[in-house]
Parts: C-alpha cells; structure tokens; sequence
C-alpha cells in the first residue's frame, strides 16, 4: 500500500509540473496528395508519443491535434482557422502541399501562429512571412545536385521535360530543372503539361519518344508521376531514357503504383534513408516496428519537425507564447536530427545536404551525392 501511495504521488507531481503545448497537424489524409499525408501523420504521432512518454522527466507534453487538409487550398484554409481560433494551438505543422501552403500560411502569419512546413518544396512559401518555417529542403536547392550528378553518371546532353502547369510545386520544380538543365548545358528537346487528376499522358509521351532524348525530366506528385512512369514504358521509351523526378517522386507508392517501370527512375530528395547515424537508425527501427513498413522521407520530414518543435519549446520558456517560439525556432541550429544536423537559413528555410535516389528493386537506394 505504501508503495501504491508513493508511486502514485510521484506520478502526480511530475504531472502538475508538466505543460501542455497543443500543436495543430494539418496534413492530407484525403485527395490527391494523401499518400504523402498518410506517412506524414504517421512520422509525427510516432515523434509525439516518443515525446510524451519522456514527458514526466523534462516537462513538456505535445497536444497533437491532427486534421485532414484534403489536398485542397480551401480546406487548408479551414482547418488553419480552427487550429487558431477554436483550439488555440502554439503552432502548425504542414500543410502538405506547396499549394495549399500559398494560401494557408497566410492566415497564421497573420495571426501569429508559427507554422513549420514539412513537405513544402515550392519556392516563396518563407517568404510570406516571419512566422513561417520549413524543415523540407525546396526544389531550387535539390534538383541542381540531381541534374549534376545524372550528368555525371549518365553523360545526358538532351532531355524532355514533361510537368503539370495548374500547381505550385509542379510548376516550381519545372522553374528549377529549366534553371539546372540550362546551368548544366543540358538541351531541352521538348516540353509537355499536363494538369492535376490527368490519367492519359500518351499525347505528351508520344511527342517526347518522337524527339528521342536521353532522358525524360518530370515535375509531378506522385499520382500522376506514377501514370506517366508507366506508360512512357508501355510506349516504348526504353528503360536506357532514364525517368528524372522531383520532389513529388519521393513516395514508395510510386513503385507501388508504377511497379516494374518504377525501375531505374532517379529522384533528388533531402533525407538519406540509408544514413547510419544513431538517431535515424532508431527511427527507421522504431517506425517499421510500429507499421509494418519503413518510413519514406515525408515521414522522417514530419519525425525531425516534432523534435524540431519540442527543442524550440524548450527554449521559448513557455508552450502557450506563440511569439517566444517564433524567436526560439528561429535560433535553431546544429541540431541533430533523422535529416542530419538541423539548421533554419536566415529566410527559415531548411539547411542541410541533399542526396540523390534511384528506384532498385522496388527501393530507394543511393545514387551519388
Ligand atoms: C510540395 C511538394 C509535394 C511533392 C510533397 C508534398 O513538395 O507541394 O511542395
């Protein structure tokens, strides 16, 4: 009895002591963009319950309150709203899309709300504001070192580019492969779009096999990037084209979509999933124990913002100040984390060394660096 009652007391005092820091996930577990969301919420509550299970000892206990941004900008909107006004949070995390952030993020900096993007590779989405961070590396920082690195390997000299024109991160990734492949005098042979839901991209594809190139360069998310992958195969455009995507490539339902003609495809991406560091070998551990399949990079993105977050909060000196934690996570620096030693730019962008992937056997392994 005398134990119960002690231990009982112990737990209670280290509650009272305890603060809660309510932050709101906007991610989508709905539309088109929602195998990223899927893995996103996954990497988070993993890095929260990591989190909270600690809490006792150092204090601070993560309110995670999740909600669905349906790949769509209006609803974006919406659940920004009610993370302000109705549950208060000390901060958002995502939205998942570029394009939803364009409009979302406005309604937090204008509050006051931090926002840290997760999965926002467009370029501008930092500069609406001093308020908005991301831990995602953009496409103007990735995709130079993949065309370098695919010109290296592959000794391409001519290419098509292939990229949906109705979606900020789609149309910003085309913007930095235009600017690399011109930087690498890389030829651009031929340039095709097509939209957001397309399921036929034989017209485009039969245009770019027509001009021959030595690759084929595609800004897409990974519904359509899939679609494309496929049938430029089932065209005949042969495997020795190599397929070079952007962000929106990095999602394993690629492969699973795609399957066999995912093979080879190579895309630039900000998180090394076969990094042997302490840390990201926890996590990958921790992660595929807990469900049944290893983390892609927009899980780790989302894993790192929680402890991003969590080391913020500790130096803001209070859960509830949304402007000391502004100031806090713009201090970050050095910090280890699953995307290696963490700093935010003076324009709250990420900073750390992209890698580059190609698609072996259903996998992501490293291409070059
Ligand atoms: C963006 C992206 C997508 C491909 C991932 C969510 O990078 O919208 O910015």
């Amino acid at each position: 009895m005398a134990l119960i009652l002690a231990t009982t007391g112990i737990c209670s005092a280290a509650h009272a002591a305890r603060k809660e820091a309510r932050i709101g996930f906007a991610f989508s577990m709905t539309g088109g963009a929602s195998a990223y969301g899927d893995t996103q919420k996954k990497g988070a509550q993993l890095a929260v319950d990591e989190i909270n299970s600690r809490a006792g000892q150092d204090g601070i206990e993560i309110v995670a309150d999740f909600d669905d941004d349906a790949s769509q900008p209006q609803q974006g909107i919406n659940v920004f709203n009610r993370f302000i006004a109705a549950d208060k949070v000390v901060m958002i995390i995502g939205p998942t899309l570029s394009n939803t952030a364009q409009a979302a993020d406005r309604i937090a900096q204008q509050s006051g709300v931090p926002v840290l993007a997760v999965s926002n590779t467009a370029k501008g989405i930092t500069d609406i504001g001093d308020y908005i961070f991301r831990d995602s590396l953009t496409e103007m920082a990735v995709i130079p070192n993949t065309i370098r690195v695919a010109k290296e390997k592959l000794g391409i000299r001519k290419v098509a580019v292939l990229y949906g024109n109705d979606d900020a991160f789609t149309k910003g990734g085309y913007d930095a492969f235009k600017k690399a492949l011109g930087d690498s005098n890389i030829e651009v042979l031929s340039e095709q779009t097509f939209a957001k839901g397309d399921r036929d991209f034989s017209p485009q594809l039969t245009q770019i096999r027509s001009v021959n190139p030595d690759a084929l360069v595609v800004s897409a998310l990974v519904e359509e990037a899939s679609g494309i992958v496929s049938q430029a195969r089932q065209l005949g455009i042969p495997p020795s084209v190599h397929i070079i995507g952007g962000n929106g490539f990095n999602s394993p339902s690629l492969m699973k979509n795609a399957g066999k003609a995912a093979e080879g495809v190579i895309v630039g991406a900000s998180w090394n999933a076969a990094s042997s560091s302490p840390l990201n070998r926890k996590f990958v551990e921790a992660y595929t124990a807990r469900y049944g399949s290893p983390p892609d990079q927009f899980a780790a993105q989302a894993y790192a913002a929680v402890y991003i977050a969590r080391e913020a909060l500790g130096r803001a000196g209070s859960t509830d100040n949304q402007k000391a934690l502004r100031d806090a996570l713009a201090q970050t620096g050095g910090l280890d984390t699953v995307l290696g030693k963490f700093s935010f730019t003076e324009g709250r962008d990420a900073d750390h060394t992209p890698v580059v992937q190609v698609v072996k056997e259903g996998k992501f392994v490293i291409f070059g660096e």
